[in-house]
């Protein structure tokens, strides 16, 4: 029956992290996946997150309703806009528990297949993975619009609001509001005004998908292009996780949001998006959306896991800064400045295949193929030794 089928590849990430786990070297080190490690070298818990766990209580649960969690769902959207934001108090702004990110951008799909048939998808050049295969899987065509630029390792800005100009009415947009996956490398406030600007006047849909919000600067500037975008009166979807920033990978919590024109219009949304629930899955699980309901609700708690956050935040650059210490004094004649500036977990090193591959097979030292590196992955005790293999393949 299944002769046919063809074998699948994997996904690339997720199967270097199992080639990682094979490997018998002791001192590998595993710089792929985008995961937050401590110092230690362990996938921490935040104490309010535990704290939240701990509250609560073992009973049987009946099915939530398709949206999901009311007070998740609700807290949630204060964390993308902010307390006060006029579009809450409109109730313009509706939002779906999904499971995790990827389910909140399966959702996005599927519903604006349904309802913008017609419409092209553009990504960023480079983005993650995923993007492109949850979009083409919800059968979009999907494009992709200049982004990074290897030689100033920045932004190719003026191609990319050239590039927007040249798109159809309708067409889709999915944008990293901070942290950007791959390339850590983020627009300026004043550039999200301009493409935003021109997402309005060329009536494109914008799509952003925030995996890394308080990782940046903060929970609040790290939400600027969705706040902007509200602001000026855009209507948009939010793919929204809370995996990296409450730990919670394995329990899938995340929202779809969208900001709509009027507050009939928003529940004609919820509707069309529990229909899309319904048609996939029913209704999504309980216990992670009530755990994050109870820490963002929970005013003392909420302020713990902000500053927890904010400290993963911190080592993250203090790994950085060392990363690029060390290999400034290893090679004077290098510039390493861009370790500095990417911002979220990742950084771009700039190393080719070739390198990468030498990192894995002679150091067992493990990046992505486009020289993705998760800064989140070192630690005092691997960085040195991580700085003396990138600086030896750098070399010969
Ligand atoms: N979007 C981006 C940019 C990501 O890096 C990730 C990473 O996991 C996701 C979405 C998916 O989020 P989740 O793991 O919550 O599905
Ligand atoms: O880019 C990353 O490493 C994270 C984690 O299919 C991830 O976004 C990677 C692959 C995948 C799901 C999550």
């Amino acid at each position: 029956m299944f002769q046919h089928l063809q074998a699948y590849a994997g996904d690339p990430i997720l199967s270097l992290v199992e080639t990682f786990n094979r490997d018998p070297r002791e001192h590998k080190v595993n710089l792929s996946i985008g995961i937050y490690f401590d110092d230690a070298g362990c996938l921490p818990l935040p104490e309010a997150v535990r704290a939240a766990q701990t509250q609560q209580p073992v009973q049987a649960q009946p099915y939530l309703p398709m949206e999901g969690h009311a007070a998740f769902r609700a807290a949630a959207l204060r964390v993308l806009l902010g307390n006060e934001h006029l579009v809450l108090q409109q109730n313009r702004a509706v939002a779906v528990q999904t499971l995790g990110g990827s389910g909140a951008l399966k959702l996005a799909a599927d519903f604006l297949k349904r309802w913008y048939p017609q419409s092209r998808a553009f990504v960023s050049d480079p983005t993650w993975d995923n993007h492109r295969g949850i979009l083409e899987g919800a059968g979009i065509e999907v494009g992709t619009y200049p982004y990074y630029d290897p030689d100033t390792i920045g932004v190719r800005f003026a191609e990319l609001t050239q590039f927007l100009h040249t798109l159809d009415s309708g067409d889709i947009v999915l944008l990293h509001p901070c942290c950007h996956n791959p390339t850590g490398v983020d627009l300026s406030p004043e550039q999200w005004d301009e493409v935003l600007h021109i997402i309005q006047s060329r009536r494109l849909i914008a799509l952003m998908d925030i995996a890394y919000q308080g990782f940046g600067d903060d929970f609040d500037r790290d939400a600027y292009a969705v706040r902007k975008a509200a602001d000026m009166g855009l209507s948009f979807f939010v793919s929204s996780s809370y995996s990296k920033n409450m730990s919670l990978y394995s329990e899938r919590v995340g929202i779809l949001a969208a900001v709509c024109p009027n507050a009939e219009q928003a529940e004609r949304v919820l509707g069309q998006l529990k229909f899309g629930v319904r048609r996939i899955y029913s209704s999504p699980p309980f216990h992670g959306a009530d755990i994050a309901a109870r820490v963002l609700n929970e005013s003392s708690l909420h302020r713990q896991w902000q500053n927890e956050v904010y400290a993963m935040r911190d080592r993250i650059k203090r790994m950085r800064r060392q990363l690029h210490d060390a290999l400034s004094q290893r090679l004077p004649q290098h510039d390493f400045r861009h370790y500095l500036t990417q911002r979220g977990m990742f950084g771009y090193t700039g190393l080719n295949e070739h390198q990468v591959q030498r990192l894995q097979d002679e150091f067992a030292v493990y990046l992505l193929k486009s020289g993705r590196l998760c800064m989140a992955g070192l630690n005092s005790r691997n960085i040195e030794y991580v700085a003396r293999a990138i600086a030896t393949v750098l070399q010969e």
